[in-house]
């Protein structure tokens, strides 16, 4: 159990390591789930279907031909009997024990892959930590620097940023869908989520729990910025004292 869960650590560092963040991104863990079910999914229905189909053939109803329309001649298992000696009964045991493998492998996988999802990733630099408050009907950010920005939120490219989401009022939930964060706001609670953008880009956010009138226009903007450019801006952030840095 513990070598599985340190094969599955090592995997999904290695894959997001391949984007250039460190840690791991919560958008890549889904996906790799997401796709290992769909292939597991998807082979496993062809199987099924494709050996249906081989035994409607083998057993099609040929007229005249059918034996089992004399029910006479047919020897139909009674409720409670394991299919008799043909090679049915391990058949039966086959498909039963192949599928509990799958299954319980999926289980113990997906879980050792969440129990990483839940753990915060260690490489997060203190100043990409954003405190991130909902409130009707907008959302402030606020740096480490004590910076606030209403509805904006800007982030270096290519590096793990850190969200602690709280609310100020009611229930919210803070969305961003192209870069995989959704995340609680709720007052006099702290939820914690993490996120990486690899690309520069505005990306939208919304909120994603009804909390009154203007939540459909609850929205706000993340931009990705290429590390310098979000260096020299966030240096440069009233709260820094940014003009002081400039008569330095
Ligand atoms: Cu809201």
């Amino acid at each position: 159990m513990l070598g599985l869960g340190n094969t599955v650590h090592g995997f999904s560092v290695g894959l997001s390591a391949a984007g250039g963040i460190p840690g791991q991104s919560p958008k890549a863990i889904f996906e790799q789930v997401f796709w290992v079910f769909m292939a597991i999914g998807t082979l496993v229905g062809i199987v099924v279907i494709v050996y249906a189909f081989y035994n409607a053939v083998k057993y099609r109803d040929e007229d005249g031909a059918d034996p089992y329309r004399d029910s006479s001649k047919v020897v139909r298992p009674t409720a409670g009997e394991l299919p008799g000696s043909s090679g049915g009964g391990r058949k039966l045991f086959l498909s039963f024990g192949i599928s509990a493998i799958i299954v319980l492998s999926l289980i113990v996988w997906t879980y050792g892959l969440l129990v990483d999802y839940e753990t915060a990733p260690s490489e997060i630099d203190e100043d990409l930590t954003v405190d991130v408050y909902g409130q009707r009907f907008s959302w402030k950010f606020q740096y480490p620097n004590g910076e606030n920005v209403t509805n904006e939120l800007r982030v270096p490219r290519g590096k793990m940023i850190q969200l602690e989401v709280t609310s100020t009022d009611v229930f919210h939930n803070f969305g961003i869908p192209k870069l995989g964060v959704k995340s609680d706001a709720i007052p006099g609670q702290v939820t914690n989520a993490w996120f990486a953008g690899n690309e520069t880009g505005t990306y939208a956010a919304h909120c994603y729990e009804l909390c009154g009138a203007g939540h459909a226009t609850m929205d706000a903007e993340v931009i990705v910025m290429e590390p310098d450019a979000y260096r020299e801006w966030y240096d440069n952030t009233s709260a820094a004292g940014g003009a002081q840095t400039v008569s330095d």
